[in-house]
């Protein structure tokens, strides 16, 4: 391997060997970049891979509040200000129990490439907390959101950062965090979260788009086979807001998504979520907090729960992983490949550990798609709502799902050509990561050293 590539990803794993994510998506972004590494010696002497893998700001907060019984907690806030090179931050915000500093980065690296490839002026960044948001009430929701945003408003801004959700931050934890903001700055800077409630500048197609956006990159991969995805049968993960877009997507385009997934294991459903009653029960089952896959099998008859499992190995013509990170191991990936399964679509952020997603790029007759790539519609859209909000304009859902589809098509041929380039074939694992690169490369070349 290049000596300064390795060099940079030894130090990073001796640096944060008590950050295993990151150092996970450090190794798997820069090992492909070697052919890049190699055209460019210049970037040694700017030490811009050592700039790369160091977030230009990252910074803790204290987040108190108080529960309904009148008791006191206090909770771990957190922004990572990965990369401004080609704007302002950009990434969601997640609420979730294992939230720590590994996880912030790894999501706020991933976050660098991806909003790059959708060629839409946002910088990488990510944030969030440790707050275990299950079971607990509305009131003690508002009041977390309203302490966070006490802590974090000073260091965002329209131009300067701009969080949205992610796991544990939905349209309703963004409107308590944007009435705090508003509240707090005594201005109507709607700019500055993305995913907002439609009635205050949430822009048509946000809540779909990452599951939109995924489907419309799988067509990109199907069509280059020869294929279309009437009929197909698809494996997800998850029942939450991305695995809700892509059943519903699939769904008018006649796929069938027949397995979801949650932390008590995982549904089979042959007829697949292809009604508009089941689409809309996986809002319910987000809603309800619950957070159990098995009262979809509990209300929908013909379908089977199978507790503490994955549906990783159900024969399917399409795996779209869309849980959560690390969801497959290599044990997973044999069975998946056992399964006879054709496409491997990561949609989640690195739903894959990174020797199981060596392994199925490696299988004959597998094409494997990135989540970086993949799931950027998301993100996308939330570049779209900043546009409106920056020209007090409201688009369509046409509009805004018509530029969507232009994104997906356009990181796709992105990513195809930039592998060609180098010489590495169909990979679009590989393609993405380049392309998502040399953007931020070149910005941050163009710059100076800082
Ligand atoms: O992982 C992601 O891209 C997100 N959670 C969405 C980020 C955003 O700013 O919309």
């Amino acid at each position: 391997m290049n000596a300064y590539l390795e060099r940079t990803i030894e130090n990073v794993k001796s640096k944060y060997a008590n950050e295993p994510e990151f150092v996970q998506t450090v190794e798997e972004v820069l090992s492909s970049l070697e052919p890049v590494i190699e055209k460019h010696p210049e970037y040694e002497n700017a030490d811009l891979l050592g700039r790369m893998v160091e977030p230009e700001r990252m910074f803790t907060f204290r987040v108190a509040w108080m529960a309904d019984d009148g008791s006191w907690h206090t909770n771990t806030g957190y922004r990572c200000q990965f990369n401004g090179a080609i704007g302002p931050y950009k990434g969601g915000l997640r609420f979730q129990k294992n939230v720590y500093p590994g996880i912030i980065k790894f999501l706020g690296f991933e976050q660098i490439f991806k909003n790059s490839l959708t060629g839409l002026p946002i910088g990488g960044g990510k944030g969030g907390s440790d707050f275990d948001p299950a079971g607990k009430s509305d009131a003690e929701i508002m009041r977390f959101c309203q302490s966070y945003m006490q802590a974090l408003y000073r260091y965002i801004g329209p131009d300067v950062d701009v969080p949205a959700g992610d796991m544990g931050v939905g349209a309703r934890e963004i409107g308590y965090l944007f009435g705090e903001y508003r509240r707090l700055k005594g201005t109507f800077e709607n700019g500055v979260l993305t995913g907002k409630g439609f009635s205050y500048g949430g822009s048509r197609i946000r809540p779909e788009a990452t599951g939109y956006g995924a489907v419309y990159y799988l067509e990109n991969v199907l069509k280059h086979e020869g294929e279309s995805i009437k009929d197909k049968t698809i494996a997800c993960a998850g029942f939450g807001n991305v695995t809700w877009g892509i059943c519903k997507k699939a769904f008018q385009l006649g796929a069938k998504v027949v397995t979801l997934s949650g932390p008590d294991g995982y549904v089979y459903d042959p007829e697949g979520v292809a009604t508009e009653e089941k689409v809309n029960y996986l809002l319910e089952m987000r809603d309800s907090g619950r957070n159990r896959v098995q009262d979809y099998a509990d209300k929908f008859p013909g379908t089977t729960f199978y507790p503490g499992e994955k549906p990783w190995g159900v024969k399917v013509d399409i795996c779209m992983p869309s849980a959560m990170q690390n969801d497959v191991h290599m044990e997973h990936a044999k069975k998946i490949a056992e399964a006879g399964v054709k496409y491997y679509i990561e949609v989640a952020n690195m739903p894959t550990t990174n020797d199981a997603l060596k392994y199925l790029m490696d299988c004959d007759n597998m094409i494997v798609a990135p989540s970086k790539a993949v799931n950027a519609g998301g993100v996308a859209t939330s570049a779209l709502e900043m546009s409106q909000n920056s020209e007090r304009l409201v688009w369509s859902a046409e509009e805004v799902d018509k530029q969507l589809k232009q994104i997906m098509d356009t990181i796709y041929n992105m990513s195809v050509e930039a592998a060609e380039e180098y010489g590495l074939g169909y990979n679009l694992v590989a393609g993405a990561n380049i392309a998502g690169f040399q953007r931020v490369a070149d910005a941050m070349m163009a710059q100076g050293v800082f």
